[in-house]
């Protein structure tokens, strides 16, 4: 069995996605993600231009080689395009070889732990009432599990909060040529959240897992005062509260907070965490499939988490496509570190574009019993959705200087 062709698929249903189609001599089709949001078309150059041409002729069961031809053969190695790049090619090359198996991925990847993976979804208000409202609207829809995010008294537009929680399909502050500009206030965040999660505990009870993410926008000492002063809300976790990149920092915060975290929807490799993991630093990592080189690379960091008694917690926000998503879920099913995976669904016309059998329901997500991944692409309905440039916001703060969003 060959390769027989491999083609980049760039469609945008409400916002932009990266697929890889990779066709065998035998006509098996298998899907991948590559989707890189703001930076998209960097992904479809790297693939189309530097990957494609290798891929035609390969042996397509050969799945760990070519995950090793790609990165090592590179030989500049990691960073978010070419690890993106990589993983539309291992994901779809799993999703071939368990077609040709006849199973769900998750069976080849040691058969199911558990009947179901447990989802959180976002709610957020920019007050008290409309947050409440956003969970209620959660809850109504199945989540067992919310993260909770809020506006700030004195800050206008804040990352991660939708004021009126229709737009599901978040683009956050819709499609723009350029970043929107936000402006950020630290002190005034710290002082306010402790009393959201206040209030949040006190309308939905002590028992509902509340998770909130801080995007990156403390420094150690900041992110180890919010630690502790969430603690008795009791936090399911805390993400990204420090540009993690320094890792050493989350010693510090460890030192001074029980509340769990959760790091790494940014990194592209295992070596990312390694002082993290290795020092326990962390309770969760945050990689999305899509991002860190695909179900080979994740698989894993997964294993080498596990000896620390670390879990997973799998990016999933709308920027994962269908495809991610479904990969993602293959491997929440299997392994055994388990923790928690995140859900915001797509929007209609994006699950026009991304036929799929992975289902939702009372909380869990399951991947569905079809051979291989278990999402296809509809090619007339992705034509119809030209690529339009997007980019994220941007933060300043309010001397103006740029800040992490
Ligand atoms: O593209 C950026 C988003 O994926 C990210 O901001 C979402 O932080 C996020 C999350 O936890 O889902
Ligand atoms: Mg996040």
């Amino acid at each position: 069995m060959r390769i027989a062709n491999a083609e980049v698929i760039v469609t945008s249903p409400g916002r932009n996605f990266v697929t890889l189609e990779i066709t065998t001599d035998d006509g098996v089709v298998g899907y991948g993600d590559g989707t890189l949001n703001g930076r998209e078309l960097a992904v479809v150059s790297y693939l189309r231009d530097h990957v494609v041409p290798l891929l035609i002729g390969r042996d397509p069961h050969k799945i760990e080689d070519t995950w090793q031809y790609l990165y090592r053969g590179a030989y500049w190695r990691r960073g978010p395009v070419t690890m993106a790049a990589i993983a539309a090619v291992d994901v779809a090359l799993w999703d071939i070889k368990a077609q040709v198996a006849g199973l769900p991925l998750y069976q080849l990847l040691g058969g199911a732990s558990r009947t179901g993976a447990r989802a959180y979804g976002h709610a957020s208000g920019a007050d008290l009432p409309e947050l409440f409202d956003s969970i209620r609207a959660r809850l109504d829809e199945g989540f067992r599990c919310i993260r909770v995010q809020s506006g700030v008294p004195g800050l206008g537009m804040v990352y991660g909060v939708t004021s009126t929680d229709v737009r599901r399909d978040q683009e956050s502050n819709g499609r723009h040529p350029v970043p929107v500009e936000e402006v950020w206030d630290t002190p005034a965040y710290l002082r306010h959240l402790p009393s959201v999660f206040e209030a949040v505990r006190n309308e939905f009870g002590p028992e509902l897992p509340l998770l909130h993410d801080a995007h990156h926008r403390l420094t150690p000492i900041q992110a180890a005062q919010l630690g502790k002063a969430l603690e008795p809300y009791d936090l399911f976790w805390l993400e990204d509260v420090t540009p993690a990149e320094n890792q050493e920092a989350l010693r510090l915060v460890r030192q001074h907070t029980t509340t769990p975290l959760a790091i790494g929807e940014v990194f592209n490799a295992v070596v990312d965490y390694q002082t993290l993991i290795r020092e326990q630093l962390i309770d969760y990592v945050r990689s999305a499939v899509t991002h860190a080189g695909g179900v080979t690379a994740m698989r894993k960091l997964f294993d080498y988490a596990a000896q620390y008694q670390i879990k997973s917690g799998i990016h999933g926000p709308t920027d994962i496509s269908p495809v991610g998503m479904a990969a993602g879920l293959h491997l929440d099913l299997a392994i055994h570190n388990f923790g928690i995976q995140e859900f915001m669904p797509h929007s209609p016309d994006t699950y026009d574009v991304f036929p799929h059998a992975y289902t939702f329901s009372d909380g869990y997500l399951h991947p569905g019993e079809t051979p291989g991944l278990g999402v296809t692409v509809d090619k007339k309905a992705a034509a119809q959705f030209e690529y339009q440039p997007a980019y994220l916001p941007v933060n300043r703060l309010r001397d103006g200087a740029m800040h992490d969003w």
